[in-house]
């Protein structure tokens, strides 16, 4: 075992000063920039061995999302594209806790040993990193670059400035031994996309939905993209507003995240947009939310969320499944397993929704780690968040399966409605990310999605009406006090507070309550429902 040159760096130091306690969280590490040099290094150390255990390519992406500008954080990207494995989440803590050099290599020399990781020189460990538009990002990427060389061997791509759904793309595309430039990443996705809105039907009232969209790009990297995106299409009008050019702060008034929790327009949107279809981005472009501009001229919107763009895939998908199952011709026939994923955090009018369409709806604990793994069980998982993360999950077998249907239907009914349900399950397949939530191509899906319904996004929006809800931040002394069960519905410990929230929620039709330790930042967090903002039960006294 090798370890070149661990004690060349100074990063060490830092988090020895700040003492700060890292977690690898709901989604990597997030801090204040100035303290995360070290744990770059670190993760960067990380990455290497975990290329060579797995014998991949792997990922490392700096950035933190929707957090303020301040802010930035590191997630590591496994082979197949997804989240580092939680069997190395305790290791990639210890390293990043690691009070002084020493320590350090310990951890690294003993978890070498347990994990058997070959150093045989037979393997090149490769690592690709990316970062967000964040000014402190060019020199994470430093240390990063540097803890990857400090394996011997280990060799960094710096692949520029990129969306987090990009760089996780490139992992999964490398390891598959696809194509894996950014070019590629965009001829599919537009290729794909191309392919959907060929196959509208002729029927569907395209002139129905308003042509124009607009674009809030959080002021980060998500906004660039699309202007390239949109240069290379000439069927649909996108504006991109907060591309951060104009001097706009990252995530600051504006993005997913700020118009999903605000429900008020983001800077540069106002009531000369109302009627028009507007979606956001966050700030490393793995999250999207519609909204539309209420007319009377205040800064309220109507939200278009995360489960409701799962609601549209779910419709859309299960046509498709219909058409292709409902009238089976040929030999090879199959009848996909379809699952529908979300958190409790999901509006209960949604999972009732879905239920309603006949879908199988599970709910998982809150971090795309487990909605996609559950995801993963099914020939077709769609799993979102309502904060507008999430994506579409075809299995190989379902791929196979459907490459071998298309084959066969184009020598027996070329260009039958059948072929057409099988070659957009395929376009989107390719459209949409296998490897992560994406923004960008989750926004031409939706785009190809309402052109092929001939719907409006009011019309969309009225699929259901939400409950109305509210979600909190508590800052209390210890959030892991708070322990949940059951996909963090039901609260463990404290004894007695869940007994509390039942005897609160049994006040009101519909209520439901539930509180949960943040994975990304210091609050317990409270999430509640109810079926009108003052619904309470007739008083049984005074009625
Ligand atoms: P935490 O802080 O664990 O609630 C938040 C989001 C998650 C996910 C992660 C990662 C909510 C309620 N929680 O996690 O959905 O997006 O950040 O960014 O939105
Ligand atoms: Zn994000």
């Amino acid at each position: 075992f090798h370890v070149t040159n661990l004690f060349p760096f100074s990063y060490f130091l830092f988090s020895l000063f700040a003492g700060v306690k890292l977690s690898y969280g709901t989604a990597g590490f997030r801090a204040d920039a100035s303290i995360l040099q070290s744990t770059m290094f670190r993760m960067g150390i990380l990455a290497a061995l975990r290329s060579l255990k797995t014998h991949s390519v792997i990922g490392l992406m700096i950035t933190a999302s929707h957090n303020k500008v301040s802010d930035n954080g590191v997630k590591i990207a496994d082979p197949c594209g997804g989240m580092l494995s939680q069997h190395w989440e305790p290791f990639s803590d210890q390293l990043a806790n690691a009070p002084d050099p020493q320590t350090l290599l310990l951890l690294i020399i003993e978890f070498v040993k347990k994990e058997n990781i070959p150093f045989d020189g037979a393997f090149t460990a490769e690592i690709l990193l990316g970062r967000d538009t964040r000014p402190s990002g060019e020199s994470l990427l430093e240390a990063a670059k540097q803890g990857v060389s400090s394996i011997v061997g280990a060799v960094a791509h710096d692949m520029g400035i990129l969306t987090t759904p990009q760089l996780h793309w490139m992992v999964r595309a490398r390891n598959k031994g696809l194509k894996a430039t950014e070019s590629d990443y965009f001829e599919q996705l537009l290729s794909s996309f191309r392919c959907l809105m060929d196959l509208i039907p002729n029927e569907s009232k395209m002139d129905e939905i308003e042509d124009r969209l607009i674009v809030d790009g959080a002021n980060g990297v998500g906004g660039e993209k699309l202007e390239v995106i949109k240069k290379m299409l000439s069927s649909l009008v996108i504006e991109v507003h907060n591309t951060g050019k104009a001097g706009g702060i990252l995530n600051e008034g504006v993005g997913a995240d700020f118009v999903q929790k605000e429900k008020v327009v983001p800077h540069g949107f106002g009531s000369n947009h109302a009627g028009i279809r507007c979606a956001s981005l966050d700030g490393d472009a793995d999250r999207l939310v519609y909204f539309s501009v209420a007319s009377n001229s205040s800064n309220k919107i109507d939200l278009v969320d995360g489960d409701k763009i799962l609601s549209l895939f779910a419709v859309f998908i299960k046509e498709q499944l219909s058409i292709l199952e409902g009238d089976m011709k040929g030999n090879n026939n199959y009848k996909a397993s379809l699952g529908v994923i979300q958190t409790a955090y999901a509006n209960g009018a949604s999972t009732d929704y879905l239920k309603h369409l006949g879908l199988e709806v599970v709910l998982t604990p809150t971090g795309v780690k487990y909605l996609h793994a559950r995801a993963a069980l099914y020939d077709i998982g769609i799993y979102f968040e309502a904060n507008g993360h999430g994506t579409i999950l075809f299995s190989e077998h379902y791929l196979s399966w459907l490459e071998a249907k298309n084959i066969e239907l184009s020598s027996i009914s070329q260009g039958s409605e059948l072929q057409k349900a099988a070659l957009r399950l395929l376009a989107v397949s390719k459209l949409i990310n296998q490897a992560v939530g994406d923004a960008l191509s989750g926004l031409l899906l939706v785009e190809a999605i309402l052109r092929h319904m001939g719907w409006s996004i009011h019309r969309w929006n009225e699929l259901y009406q939400d409950l109305p809800s509210r979600q909190l931040k508590v800052q209390v002394v210890d959030r892991t006090a708070v322990v949940t069960a059951n996909a963090e519905t039901v609260v463990v410990s404290p004894a007695g507070l869940q007994e509390a929230i039942n005897a609160e929620i049994a006040k009101y039709i519909k209520g439901r309550s539930f509180v949960r330790p943040s994975g990304t930042e210091d609050v317990v967090r409270v999430y509640s429902e109810a079926s009108t903002r003052r619904s309470r039960q007739p008083c049984q006294l005074c009625g």
